[in-house]
């Protein structure tokens, strides 16, 4: 259930400095180079024995960007350790054949295709709470949802893994929370008012222990049920929920936009390693519709 809550001040990401911070006001983790020792975190967790599922979606012309996001994920993406990728599409023939390494593997999984890019996205919610519910609470510990339309250029391993993840946006890290593209709109089960929010979360990666990942995405997927019922879809479909989400169920792990970047921002002086950013695209040549 959510609950409402009292205001309090905006937590801030960048020190006036410019240093990093590293802790959120609810004590848990900001995840940035030199705030974690990789070869320290790789040992703890190499005793563990995991596997983390991740989910990609690659629906109408979004398979164009599959080879590059498995590619790349292959040279930096939890090398070392258990993964399985589940990529939905509705073009199986057009999964590239990427070679994949040691205790990688991936599932193709089939779905229809639709003509609106927000059903799209939306829909993921509801697609990875099945998956969850058939296959990953017996094949994995922890799962992550990734965008497709993405490219690794650096180390994501270990460092990333907590009971519940969310990235924070790197377009509203320094932004005024009244600025959020948050829902405003009361009518919507999404809505967020002005007097309150933590960060702006990015849609493109939520991760965190499978049983968790579930809850969140039930949860989303209920509240967009509600929203659809009502003619209402928030202004950034499931992320303006997954936002709303995160406010009442507090991630146990942030991981700084140096795991969510955008190529077309600059992310020198800002970054000091980029991981994971989206690269350039053309809304109207990739998009079903506009
Ligand atoms: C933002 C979010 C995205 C999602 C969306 C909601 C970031 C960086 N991105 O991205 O996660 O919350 O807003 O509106 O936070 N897809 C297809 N085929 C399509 C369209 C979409 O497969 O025709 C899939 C694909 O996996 C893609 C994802 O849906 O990566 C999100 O769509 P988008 O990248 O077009 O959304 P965008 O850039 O507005």
């Amino acid at each position: 259930m959510l609950s409402p809550q009292l205001s309090y001040k905006q937590p801030i990401v960048v020190s006036p400095d410019g240093k990093p911070v590293a802790l959120t006001p609810w004590l848990v983790p900001i995840v940035w180079e030199g705030t974690f020792d990789p070869m320290l975190i790789d040992l703890i967790y190499r005793q563990k024995n995991i596997t983390i599922a991740t989910t990609v979606f690659a629906l109408g012309k979004y398979t164009q960007f599959l080879k590059v996001f498995l590619e790349s994920a292959e040279q930096n993406y939890f090398v070392g350790f258990r993964v399985h990728y589940y990529v939905f599409t509705d073009q199986p023939e057009q999964v590239p054949a990427v070679k994949m390494g040691e205790e990688h593997n991936l599932t193709v999984l089939i779905v229809p295709s639709s003509n609106r890019w927000q059903d799209i996205s939306l829909s993921r919610m509801a697609r990875l709470e099945k998956l969850i519910e058939s296959r990953l609470i017996n094949e994995a510990d922890y799962v992550f949802s990734l965008d497709v339309d993405s490219k690794f250029y650096g180390h994501w391993g270990v460092e990333t893994l907590g009971r519940l993840v969310g990235v924070i946006h790197p377009g509203y890290y320094q932004t005024p929370r009244e600025q959020f593209t948050y829902e405003r709109r009361p009518e919507s089960q999404a809505f967020i008012p002005y007097s309150e929010g933590d960060y702006y979360y990015g849609g493109a990666v939520i991760g965190g222990l499978v049983e968790d990942v579930y809850q969140l995405a039930k949860t989303c997927r209920e509240q967009l049920d509600i929203d659809a019922s009502k003619s209402i879809e928030a202004a950034w479909q499931e992320e303006s929920h997954l936002n709303k989400y995160f406010l009442y169920n507090k991630p146990t792990k942030v991981l700084s936009p140096e795991y969510l970047w955008q190529d077309q921002i600059p992310h020198k002086d800002r970054v000091k390693i980029l991981r994971f950013s989206q690269i350039i695209k053309n809304y109207a040549d990739v998009r079903p519709n506009l």
